[in-house]
């Protein structure tokens, strides 16, 4: 590699999660200069930040894993089905010290400040400790889900015991014993939480405004044999997972046939057989779920008959019980999670109809009534997709704000460059499969890629490397129309930024990874002639 010597670094890696941690590895594998910077402690990323009890991977970790060393997956031995957040933390430190990834990092640091330079065509990046380097390329790998989202409810700061947001969850654990507690949401994050906060907690209220489908995890120990099958043709089991519409299920049969042709017999059979086995893969019982209204609303009537069969309370039954669209918001993988209301301190505060008024000193009012509480936890969710990016402050070419290109959204041409912000790449940005699939794989997929596109442009002299405006915009069309072809803009969820007043409503994720892996091939084999180099 020759890149210039005329700033401190040839790249900028913020992030110290899997996608920073591949990242940096690339880059000193060829020999590029590059330093890092996590706001977090030490590597891991979302596993660093998400501790609360119960958090686990909805991707089995056979799958959830990376493919890039073969040693690495031979060597590493997964405990469970689903790795609890301890075992995947545990396998990213693992990652570091393996491919001596830590000393390239700066932690406990956060990016305040990133600016383009036209003049030197270099990026100026300024930390929280007043530090400011110069490189060449800045790559952003902080993340589809990291900053977090607080409601800004009245009163916020009156209550006088301890708040938690699930994804800044203290680092030595919460003891609950024999507290009041409040659980604000019932995403993802609360199912997980939820039954083990009530197996400590005296007393548990969850405030609820949109009831989540979520489907048992079925977790278990992971079979030695099934490991050891895979391990003996991880290679064909990887490129199976890749061509899956969410780069995993690899070895799961996702049928072709609707769900309208079946009879009543085989579509109860089919939807028991894929509540057994359990998570995500409930979606591909039938080809149509996510795609038919009428097809999603027979699934979605399954999964409220569980539901009215689980839990024996027929009003907190009936409160449960979503009225959205099924798998619409991501869907849920829980163990134990419906079971958890029939405990007797377990209770459920519909506010869907009444939102929350204000936060006082004591707990909690809603409808008039205040509630409460020794602890607070708020499992609202996360600023997705583009809060990490948009809180580094970064400004491109001529002075313009990130903040203000995306002021309506997103552009991003294939959800890793932005027009503007030469020289600037976005690992699992929006306008990728990102979170709409298995984010490892993503991930190595973006890091690949952009080593790939930083050497070509180095070996040929170019400077900089930018997107094209009509590219991005045709790229933003085709990922909104791949997203009407299906349910998922039918409610207010994360992936259309609806869960943060006042983000403009856009799609982010791409969906279908199959799809956006032949695009980003057909862009290397044509010599990125969808680029702009100077
Ligand atoms: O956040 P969410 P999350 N008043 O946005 C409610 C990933 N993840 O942290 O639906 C009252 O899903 C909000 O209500 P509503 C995964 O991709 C992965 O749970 O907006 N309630 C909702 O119920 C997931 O999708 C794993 O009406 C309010 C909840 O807060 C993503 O992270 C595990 C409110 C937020 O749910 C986010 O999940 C966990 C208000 N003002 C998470 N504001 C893995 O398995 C918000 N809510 C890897």
């Amino acid at each position: 590699m020759t890149i210039s010597n005329e700033c401190d670094f040839d790249a900028v890696v913020v992030g110290a999660g899997f996608g920073g941690m591949y990242m940096m590895h690339l880059l000193a594998q060829r020999g590029f200069k590059a330093r890092g910077i996590e706001r977090g402690g030490d590597v891991g990323g979302t596993w660093y930040w998400n501790r609360y009890p119960g958090c686990q991977c909805d991707v089995e970790s056979m799958e959830y894993s990376y493919q890039f060393s073969d040693e690495l997956q031979q060597k590493w031995n997964w405990t469970q089905r689903y790795a609890g957040q301890p075992e995947i933390l545990r396998y990213a430190n693992h990652v570091a010290d393996a491919f001596d990834l830590r000393r390239r990092f700066t932690f406990n640091t956060s990016v305040t400040a990133a600016t383009y330079h036209d003049d030197e065509k270099v990026w100026h990046v300024g930390t929280d400790t007043g530090e400011t380097v110069t490189a060449r390329f800045l790559i952003m790998a902080t993340g589809c889900l990291s900053a977090t989202n607080t409601p800004a409810f009245a009163g916020l700061n009156d209550f006088a015991g301890p708040t938690y947001h699930t994804g800044a969850w203290p680092h030595d654990g919460v003891d609950f014993s024999g507290q009041k507690v409040a659980v604000i949401g019932t995403g993802s994050s609360a199912v997980q939480s939820i039954p083990l906060i009530a197996r400590q907690a005296a007393d548990l209220t969850v405030f609820q405004r949109t009831a989540a489908y979520t489907i048992p995890a079925r977790n278990m120990p992971l079979d030695p044999e099934r490991a050891a099958q895979i391990k003996a043709n991880y290679k064909e089991f990887r490129a199976r997972g890749a061509l899956s519409p969410a780069a995993f299920g690899a070895d799961y049969p996702r049928n072709l046939d609707s769900v309208l042709d079946a009879t009543p017999e085989e579509r109860e059979r089919r939807f028991e057989e894929y509540w057994q086995h359990g998570g995500f893969m409930f979606l591909a019982a039938f080809s149509d779920i996510s795609l038919n209204m009428d097809a999603n609303r027979l699934a979605a009537d399954f999964v409220r008959g569980k539901i009215r069969s689980i839990v024996t309370d027929p009003d907190v039954a009936e409160l449960l019980c979503p009225d959205t669209v099924l798998g619409c918001k991501r869907l849920c993988a829980d163990n134990g999670y419906y079971e958890t209301y029939n405990l007797p301190h377990v209770h459920l505060v519909d506010v869907s109809s009444h939102p929350i008024e204000k936060l006082t000193a004591k707990g909690i009012v809603t409808n008039g009534k205040e509630y409460e509480f020794d602890a607070i936890v708020f499992a609202t969710g996360f600023d997705a997709m583009t809060g990490s990016l948009l809180n580094c402050n970064i400004v491109g070419r001529d002075g313009l704000p990130l903040r203000q290109k995306w002021a309506a959204g997103p552009g991003n041409y294939l959800g890793l460059m932005t027009t503007g912000f030469p020289n600037m790449f976005t690992i699992t940005g929006p306008g990728s499969p990102s979170a709409l699939a298995n984010l490892i794989t993503g991930i190595e997929q973006h890091a690949e890629f952009i080593t790939g596109l930083i050497a070509w442009a180095d070996a040929r002299g170019h400077r900089t490397v930018d997107a094209i405006q009509e590219e991005e915009d045709r790229w933003v069309e085709i990922v909104n129309q791949r997203a009407n072809f299906t349910l998922y803009p039918n409610c207010n969820s994360w992936y259309l930024g609806a869960n943060v007043p006042g983000k403009p409503r856009v799609f982010m994720p791409y969906i279908g990874f199959p799809d956006y892996s032949k695009k980003l091939r057909s862009v290397v084999a044509s010599e990125y002639e969808q680029l702009m180099f100077a």
